[in-house]
């Protein structure tokens, strides 16, 4: 007998996906309401545990969730917008594996994207350090970003964090960190002018981990790019910069985000805005265009819940999602 448990919305999404997984004939053994969430968030979210059951023997699909190679290059968000090369080396892997009933598991996806895409930006990660800055366009999730790992360094790392913000342009910007801060009960400091950035990072030279918050700009706007990168020329301590990108921006913005913001030396990135794609056209935008690790991914606006760190795994269980809620999986 083969027993599954999925955590799932609603009783509908667990039986298209028994269906899809155990076979037409799997029965319900059991079923519960439960709370999900990083277990600090005092808002989780409900969710329905069911469990189901199927003999071996009357299972009519496999196991492990496969997937056609058609199916992958027509219907599959994360191969639907890949080039027409990445999907000629698809179909070479597949020879050259033997592959001739051409279905991919997961593991052969990731394997498949390690080859073709070697040291590619979802492998590597950077070390951390204890000052962090965080650049990027207006409005892509950089201090909803700073929020989720400030509680994930305090709560579950144990760090001592603090949090400064340079962003005094936009109102309500340092009343927004500021919230974040007295919620975390965290130090927070706000940087009126260049000449103070020194000043206050020494000022929480106690805290292992500081957050940077810094103001969004159009990456067209290079004059203000520079006005950032002034607020930082006299800290000499290590300091790695993350640029966030919201994955919903198209192809020729992405491009010249990446380019521009080499001005801020930035060293990784964070890639946010997950949970408003249909497709994962950035996904090969960003593997061929940017060779700087990418740290986390971003997948919504609840602080701290929906930050994970960057895998091509997690990135193909989003794709699978999207699958899923398009239907084209039944
Ligand atoms: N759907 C979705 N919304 C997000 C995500 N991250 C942040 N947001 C939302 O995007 C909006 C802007 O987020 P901020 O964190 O203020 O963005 P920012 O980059 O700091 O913006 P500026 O400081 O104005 O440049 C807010 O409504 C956030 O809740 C995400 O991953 N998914
Ligand atoms: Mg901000």
């Amino acid at each position: 007998m083969i027993i599954k448990r999925y955590i799932v919305d609603d009783m509908k999404e667990a039986l298209i996906r028994a269906k899809y997984e155990l076979g037409s004939d799997a029965l319900i053994i059991s079923h519960r309401s439960i709370k999900m969430g990083k277990w600090y968030n005092p808002f989780k979210k409900k969710k329905l545990e069911v469990t189901l059951a199927v003999e071996e023997e009357l299972k009519d699909v496999k196991r492990e969730p496969r997937y056609s190679l058609q199916d992958l290059m027509e219907n599959n968000p994360l191969f639907i917008n890949a080039s027409d090369r990445i999907k000629e080396q698809l179909l070479g892997y597949c020879k050259l594996n033997l592959k001739e009933d051409q279905y991919l598991t997961r593991e052969e996806i990731v394997e498949f994207i390690d080859i073709i895409f070697k040291d590619n930006c979802f492998k590597n990660k950077l070390d951390l350090t204890r000052i962090n800055t965080f650049v990027g366009p207006t409005g892509v999730g950089k201090t909803t970003t700073i929020a989720k790992i400030a509680a994930e360094e305090l709560l579950v790392n144990k760090k001592k964090v603090g949090l400064i913000t340079m962003d005094t342009y936009r109102i309500g910007a340092v009343e927004q960190l500021k919230t974040y801060a007295n919620i975390l009960d965290v130090p927070f400091e706000v940087v009126m002018k260049p000449e103070e950035m020194k000043e206050k990072i020494d000022k929480l030279s106690h805290c292992d981990v500081l957050l940077i918050d810094t103001l969004g700009t159009s990456q067209n706007n290079r004059e203000k790019i520079e006005d950032i990168q002034g607020y930082f020329r006299d800290i000499h301590e290590d300091m790695n910069t993350y640029l966030a990108v919201s994955m919903s921006t198209d192809r020729e913005t992405l491009i010249s985000i990446l380019e521009r913001y080499r001005k801020l030396k930035y060293d990784a990135l964070v890639l946010t805005k997950f949970d408003e794609i249909n497709n994962f056209v950035n996904f090969w935008n960003i593997i061929e265009n940017n060779r700087y690790p990418v740290q986390y991914f971003c997948y919504g606006q609840d602080v701290p819940d929906d930050i994970q760190i960057a895998t091509l795994d997690n990135l193909i269980s989003y794709s699978e999602e999207i699958y899923k809620d398009d239907g084209s999986s039944q």
